[in-house]
Parts: structure tokens; sequence; C-alpha cells
């Protein structure tokens, strides 16, 4: 038998070329097996890679601690590396290939010496859709083998694909000496590459998800008339059996995951509805023969953030974690299960934290602040098979079809509960103009207000003048193109208070959503676009004290003003790229809102 699983040659040269640079002790090719599988956690666990955790009440389920200074995504050390600057764009960090692949080349050189490097043929989405495509990670970290396995599709039917087709994402990592100087996250959307070297957390190596299945996929996406984006996909099935989906746009931490598998409120339930989940971080989408927009999810799992998580936010990924699960920087309690802030049940007494030291409740660091036993950013790789929303139609070829576009953020002031745009044009404006308040997905100032255009500003392959350029014309393809709406879960009253209850009262909003892409409830036109009246959202089962709900849909025409401002300084950047529809709906908004 040949060394190789493939005969594919363009695939056989890259690696060992790779190899030469990395110098691995042995080669080991993923196949997807239990067998194998199996062989890789345990080796993971006797080096301490990984944490077997309590087997009864967690089957199948490990810890994994990343360097302290390793935590979340490191955008500052993200590049987009364009034969031309003006390519990668103004929102992006740009690095010539040139100069980016001989930087790199000096961290990746020797970096898997006396390691084994394995090799990951992986498929983000169906096998054989036309929506999927192929991708081979290379990397010497067993952690990211054991996530991929969950997080993408591997198995026999992607090298089979490999044999007809021979074009792939070119995917190294190394965590090299996991050193945040000697760190780089590069894409090379001309090549179909990308290099990651230095870090070992998720989204830095686990390139299917945000290098691949964003980045990349959307310099592709633009070149095939597609759209690939941060977005959880959703279905909301009627009592008479008709589903309606949705695909909503929310920065990180700011609240996908949760709506995706959310659990109707108990004044609602009466009505019937049901919750499929097709994805909770990335779609995408095609415009069908029906003239329809079409979406799948091309990831097989979840990467969701832990803290907050429990039986009232999130019962269905409560039950979905429970086993087959790798949690990352939780906390480890004594009995060997895990715990984060906002877990289910009583504060453990002591425990582990996720810097592997001793910890207890009430603990301060030197400057007298709290000590977290989770990370902030702590997370879990979970397959989403095991959600009990799971949609029945993961495995569709075609994906599912999209009735409405949500963007969202997350703003204290300002943005109203739910606005609807009032055709596609302003839609990709408000859309464009999302700002969100930094969380700690990212290495940042925590809380700061940041322009994030339809929540990719970190995950963008291109320039966005001709990313804003491409989703409107994306509209001119669709026979009816979906309707479009913004949504803010995380408006704040003076004392800094949540207005909105949030998590499964959100289905009341996509009640309201759905009910107006069929056209069944009237609006109240405002400056800014249409909102419900007060009657149009079914409060059935909760009540809000007086006056709230008027201060969660208030228009506040000085403080939009006031927003245009720092809308106008964004859009500036892009100086004359930026397509003139965007700036036509800018004046038109100014002159609404003084009129
Ligand atoms: P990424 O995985 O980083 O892309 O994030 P995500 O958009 O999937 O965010 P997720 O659903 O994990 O939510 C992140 C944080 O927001 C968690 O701490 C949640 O508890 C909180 N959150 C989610 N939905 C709501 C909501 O409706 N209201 C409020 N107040 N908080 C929410
Ligand atoms: C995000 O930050 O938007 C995530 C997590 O979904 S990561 O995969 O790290 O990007
Ligand atoms: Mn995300």
């Amino acid at each position: 038998m040949s060394r190789y699983p493939t005969t594919n040659k363009k695939l056989i040269d890259w690696v060992n070329k790779m190899a030469r640079l990395c110098a691995p002790d042995e080669i080991v090719w993923i196949d997807g097996s239990e067998v194998q599988k199996r062989r890789i956690e345990e080796e993971a666990v006797s080096i301490g890679e990984l944490i077997r955790l309590n087997q009864k009440s967690l089957p199948g389920c490990f810890l994994h601690r990343t360097a302290p200074n390793d935590v979340a995504r490191t955008e500052h050390l993200t590049f987009i590396c364009t034969k031309k600057k003006r390519d990668a764009g103004p929102a992006n960090n740009w690095m010539s290939p040139a100069l980016a692949y001989r930087k790199a080349k000096a961290i990746f050189k020797g970096a898997m010496k006396g390691k084994t490097m394995y090799v990951i043929p992986f498929s983000m989405g169906p096998v054989g859709s036309p929506f999927s495509k192929v991708g081979v990670e290379l990397t010497d970290s067993r952690y990211v083998v054991l996530n991929m396995l969950i997080m993408t599709k591997i198995n026999e039917q992607v090298l089979r694909h490999l044999e007809k087709e021979d074009e792939f994402t070119k995917c190294l990592h190394a965590k090299a000496q996991l050193d945040i100087d000697k760190r780089l996250i590069l894409h090379f959307p001309e090549d179909n590459t990308i290099w990651s070297v230095g870090s070992g957390y998720g989204g830095n190596v686990l390139l299917g998800k945000k290098c691949l299945s964003l980045r990349i996929a959307s310099f592709i996406a633009k070149k095939e008339q597609w759209l690939a984006e941060h977005m959880l996909v959703m279905g909301i099935e009627e009592p008479n059996g008709h589903i309606g989906y949705i695909a909503a746009a929310f920065p990180s931490a700011c609240g996908k995951t949760n709506l995706a598998m959310l659990v109707p409120p108990q004044g609602l339930k009466k009505k019937g509805y049901r919750i499929w989940t097709v994805g909770d971080d990335i779609a995408w989408m095609r415009v069908d023969s029906d003239g329809a927009l079409w979406a799948i999810n091309p990831e097989a799992g979840f990467f969701g953030v832990a803290p907050g998580t429990n039986s009232q936010t999130n019962p269905n990924m409560v039950e979905t974690i429970k086993k087959n699960t790798i949690y990352t920087n939780v906390l480890l309690k004594p009995d060997q299960t895990v715990w984060w802030e906002g877990a289910d049940g009583e504060v453990p007494e002591r425990g582990i934290d996720w810097q592997g030291r001793p910890w207890k409740p009430g603990l301060k660091d030197q400057n007298g602040l709290p000590v977290k036993g989770a990370h902030p950013n702590s997370r879990f790789t979970t397959p989403i098979t095991n959600c009990p929303t799971a949609s029945f139609r993961l495995e569709q070829h075609h994906g599912v079809p999209i009735s409405a576009i949500i963007f969202g953020g997350r703003r204290a002031h300002l943005a109203p509960l739910v606005y609807e745009a009032f055709n596609w044009q302003h839609g990709i404006f408000m859309g464009a103009t999302i700002a969100s308040e930094l969380t700690a997905a990212q290495v940042g100032k925590l809380g700061q207000v940041r322009r994030d255009p339809m929540a990719m500003f970190p995950f963008c392959g291109y320039n966005m003048a001709d990313y804003f350029r491409h989703w409107l014309k994306m509209g001119e393809k669709m026979i009816k193109p979906p309707k479009i709406f913004h949504v803010n879960w995380f408006r704040t009253d003076k004392m800094g208070e949540f207005l909105w209850p949030g998590y499964g009262e959100n289905l009341r909003v996509l009640e309201w959503v759905l009910e107006r892409c069929s056209n069944k409830v009237e609006a109240i036109h405002t400056p800014i676009g249409y909102i419900p009246g007060p009657a149009d959202i079914d409060m059935t089962g909760l009540k809000l004290p007086s006056g709230v709900f008027e201060k969660l849909f208030a228009v506040d025409r000085d403080d939009w003003i006031e927003e245009l401002k720092d809308i106008k300084k964004f859009f500036k950047q892009f100086k004359k790229d930026l397509p003139c529809q965007l700036w036509q709906e800018y004046e038109g908004l100014l002159k609404r809102l003084k009129s």
C-alpha cells in the first residue's frame, strides 16, 4: 500500500514540502475513525494536553487549558495577504504575501521537531453539496485534531472527493513557542492558503472556522456570487407545520448561539412553536434556481461561550454538552466535572481555575479584583448532533430557504429592540453600520463600541467596500429578497440593567419578524425604519414594568444624528471605493431625522 491515503499529487507534494519546513518526527493522516480518535485522546491525556473529566456524568468529555496569553482571537496579529494592499482594504491588517511567507517561515522552521504532524482532510458542509468546500489542515496539536473532528466533516468521502477534484484550502498550523511575539494568523486568499503559528486558541487554530469559512470563503463567495457570513441559522416551526428560516448576524459573544436554540417562553408555548437549529456561527448562502436565498451551516459542531450557559438561559445547550464535549479554560471541580460563572447549581466551594491554580469563591488578585474560575471567553466544542433542536435538514445539499435576515449588536443605548429596513438597500446600510461593544471574544478593550459591519469586521477576507457592493448586488439576483431587520437585546436603563429579558423571550420579536415577512401585520414608520406597534408583539405571560416597552422602542433623534457622525467617519476611510448607495442612505436618514 502507498504511504499516502490519496493519489492527489498536489496534496502529497504540499504535505511533504510543509513537512520539510516544520521537520516533524512523523506524519499521521487523520481518517475520522473512532479507533484513531481514541488513541489521540489517550496520548493527549498522558502528556497533559487534555484532562479526562468524570466519565460517569460527562462521558467522552475532556478539559483543555490554553496558555494564559492565548485565550481569544488576536485580531492585531491577523492579516489578509493579498498582492495589492487595496484588495485587503482599510478594515484589515495587510501584509504582502512575500513578506508574510518569509516572516512565518522563520517561525515554522523546525517547529515540529520531536512532534507529530497530523494531516486533517476535512469538508465544510455536506460532501458533494454545491455549497461545500474541502480543506486540509496540518497541525502539531492533538487538541486541534480532536476539535476539528467535532467541528468539521472528516471521513473517507472527503478523501474520495480529493481524488476527483484537486482544489482544497491549504491550512498550516504549528503551536511553535506559543509566544505572542511570534504569533501570526495569515490568510492568502489568492493562494487559497492559511498559515497560523504561535497560538493554540480556537479561533486562531481551528482553521476550518473563521479562517476558511469566513475570511477565505468570503473572498471566494464574492467571485462565485454567494455569501459567507457570521450568522446563525434557525427555523421557527408554526403549529400548521410551516417553518420560517432566519439568518442573523451578531458580533462575537452577542447571542447567536443562544438565539439559535432558544426555548419558547411560557406565554408563547401554547401556540405550539418548535425551534430547529441549523447553525450558531456561520452561514453560507446562495441564490438557488427559484430566485430565493438558501443557506447551509458549513460547521458540524458548536464552539460556544461557556459563561452564562445554564438551564434558564440555554437548556438545549446544557443538554448538548453533556457528552463528547471538549471544554476549554473552564473551572475544574474536585469531582472532575466543570463549572463557570453563571453555570447551573451552587458555586463550588473550591476547584482549579482556568490557569490551573487553586480557586475558591471570593478570591481576589493583587489589585483586589475578583479572580474568575473560568475565563470569560472559556468555551466548549460539541457536536451539533447532540443538540435536541438540531435541524433535520442539516445534511440537505441545498440547505434551507431564508425568509429574513437580522443584524444586531450590543448597544446599551440608541438602537431599539427591533426595527425593519424599508428595502434591501436600506437593509444593507443597516448591516454596514452595526456597532457593538467589545466582548471577551477578542483581545482588546472590553465594552468599547466599535463598528462591526454585518458582524464581519474581523472576518471579511477582502476590501469591505467591495463587500458592501457585493451585498447590494446579491439583492438584485433574488426574485424576492429576504426582509432585513435590526435587533438589540442589550438596551439598558439608567442603572445599567437590561431593559429586555432576552434569551427565550426573543422569540416574541422573531414572531413579529416572520409576520412582517408574510405581510400579516402592519408597522409604524420612523426615521430609522419600521417598528412594531404597541399591540403587535405578543406579550402574553411577560410583564414588563410600566414604561419599559416605550423605552425599548424609543428613537432619539439627537442620539441618532450623533451616531451618524461616527458612521460618516467610518465610511470615509473607504474613500471613493464605498458604494454611492450607502452615502445615499446616509443622506436619506439624516434628512428624515432632521425633518
Ligand atoms: P460567538 O461564539 O463569539 O460568535 O458568540 P455568540 O454570538 O454565539 O454569543 P452567545 O450566544 O454565546 O452569547 C454570548 C453572551 O451573551 C453570553 O454570556 C450570553 O449569556 C449572553 N446573551 C445571549 N443572548 C442574550 C440575550 O438575549 N440577552 C442578554 N442580556 N444576554 C444574552
Ligand atoms: C467568535 O469569536 O466569533 C467565535 C469564537 O465564534 S472563535 O472561533 O474563537 O472566533
Ligand atoms: Mn463567532
